[in-house]
């Protein structure tokens, strides 16, 4: 196929998310959130939830790779890059510091009004997320996180409070990061803790608690869309999921059948935020299995009035399933039951599959015909510097090519329509899953190890000489 490049004024950029870049934990009034205090995880070690911040234990967050004073000195790298647009989030304890405070903090909506602005100097589009993977603390303290409806309120007021502030300098917003995640995951803790502020009792069913407190959290990101809207009609303000797409083992109809109820898991979230009502599969398994999910029916009208403009998603693998699994070894949870013959992994046992990003591109524009977003995409390696300093992530370049051939594809045989394409990490940053440093997906290469040494000196690697001249070439130079 020819390359004809991207359609004009789309979307290049990067993706970080407050915390694992920010650093800054509880400078200019911050309070805890849910990131703070997590430990640093490593290779088959998960990361601690601790009970409060604990003197002695590492929180890679705390410092992280202090965007919060160096903010400048990055920007211009993402400007020397030719970004349109940067992904970041707003930690919303910077905003409030408790999250149920009565007023908001200055200091924390001074800071975004800097960074925003140093951005649009630069012409770059910020592309805003209200909650990435952190809630304050003291909301799951005292309330249980989004067990309780009044975090609906406090979301509300957070949402409405950066609305109004910044209703002049940003466009693009989403609600909640990877929303979905907790629901693939159940068993993970971390994703339910960051994404809800909610850890599961003993003995409960998480499973019938997790559809409760994701139905509280669709509620205040439907009332977040509708309030948005008011403060400013030229908003657009996208949902975010994580899109594992799951491929059947084999023409097996029981196969084929197995990969349509496992993708019902992922569905009930963009159903519910793109069409504003609960999907019947849904329904139907939640009478089933004989879960009780308190929905009031104010809930079911502002579902309907909050729908999304857009839809926001991660791409990073595809996974697959299989009706019987008996002669399955094992799996790695996060990454799906069976492995894909055709197709490799990363070192973190990340399926690489550039094709199924076209796939998911594909599935998401026929079934809701809403513009796409891609907003999280890359590869998370090992960089090891040479002896001049330098970094030639060539793994990384190939992983990027191969994915953004497929968006073109997407583009120009499938006719999607797309916005943007934002990777992520697109400077060194804290890993969500592992909290470890080493697990790099910049174009930026950040000098901070997984102990916190290191004197965060930012170099380029030789991805931010490509990317720089695919957006030169608004992606016809690959
Ligand atoms: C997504 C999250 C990000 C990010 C990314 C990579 O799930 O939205 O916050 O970290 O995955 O994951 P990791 O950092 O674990 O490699």
């Amino acid at each position: 196929m020819i390359n004809k490049g991207f359609p004009e004024g789309f979307l290049w950029g990067g993706a970080v998310a407050a915390h694992q870049l920010e650093g800054g934990w509880n400078q200019g009034g911050k309070g805890p959130s849910t990131a703070d205090v997590m430990t640093a995880g490593a290779h088959g070690v998960p990361r601690e939830i601790t009970d409060g911040i604990i003197e002695g234990k590492n929180y890679p967050n705390h410092e992280a790779i202090d965007f919060y004073h160096r903010y400048k000195e990055d920007v211009a790298l993402f400007a020397e890059m030719g970004f349109k647009c940067f992904r970041t989030s707003i930690g919303w304890s910077r905003i409030f510091p408790n999250g149920d405070d009565e007023q908001p903090n200055e200091a924390g909506l001074q800071f975004y009004d800097d960074l925003f602005d140093e951005l649009l100097k630069y012409g770059i589009e910020p592309v805003i997320t209200l909650s990435h993977f952190e809630i304050p603390y003291n909301l799951v303290k005292n309330y249980g996180g989004f067990r309780s409806r009044k975090v609906i309120d406090f979301f509300e007021k957070f949402a409405i409070t950066v609305f109004e502030r910044y209703k002049n300098k940003v466009k693009y917003w989403m609600t909640f990061n990877e929303i979905n995640n907790q629901a693939s995951n159940l068993d993970v803790d971390i994703f339910a803790f960051t994404c809800s502020g909610v850890t599961y009792k003993d003995g409960e069913n998480r499973e019938e608690t997790m559809y409760q407190v994701v139905h509280n959290e669709l509620v205040a990101s439907a009332r977040a869309v509708r309030a948005g809207k008011k403060i400013n009609p030229n908003f657009e303000i996208g949902c975010m999921v994580a899109f594992v797409p799951i491929y059947p083992y084999s023409c097996n109809p029981d196969d084929m059948m197995k990969s349509v109820e496992e993708m019902h898991k992922r569905w009930h979230f963009l159903d519910v935020h793109v069409r504003g009502e609960y999907p019947a599969y849904t329904k139907k398994m939640w009478e089933r299995k004989g879960f009780n999910i308190h929905i009031e029916p104010q809930d079911l009208i502002e579902l309907k009035e909050g729908t999304v403009d857009y839809i926001g998603f991660s791409y990073y693998m595809s996974s697959v399933d299989k009706a019987d699994k008996s002669d399955v070894e094992s799996g790695d949870k996060l990454v799906g039951s069976v492995k894909n013959p055709y197709i490799k992994e990363s070192d973190w046992g990340w399926p690489i599959d550039p094709v199924g990003l076209r796939y998911a591109l594909n599935v998401m524009y026929e079934r809701y015909n809403k513009p796409l977003f891609i907003v999280e995409n890359g590869f998370g390696a090992i960089d090891v510097k040479d002896e001049k300093g330098e970094v030639h992530d060539d793994y990384r370049i190939d992983y990027l090519r191969r994915h953004i051939e497929e968006m073109q594809k997407a583009i120009e045989i499938d006719g999607v329509e797309l916005l943007g394409y934002t990777p992520w990490g697109c400077i060194d940053l804290v890993s969500f899953t592992t909290g470890e440093m080493k697990k790099r997906y910049g174009f930026i290469y950040v000098d901070k190890n997984n102990d916190g040494s290191g004197t965060l000196e930012r170099s380029k690697k030789d991805s931010f000489y490509w990317y720089k001249k695919v957006i030169e070439s608004n992606g016809k130079e690959l």
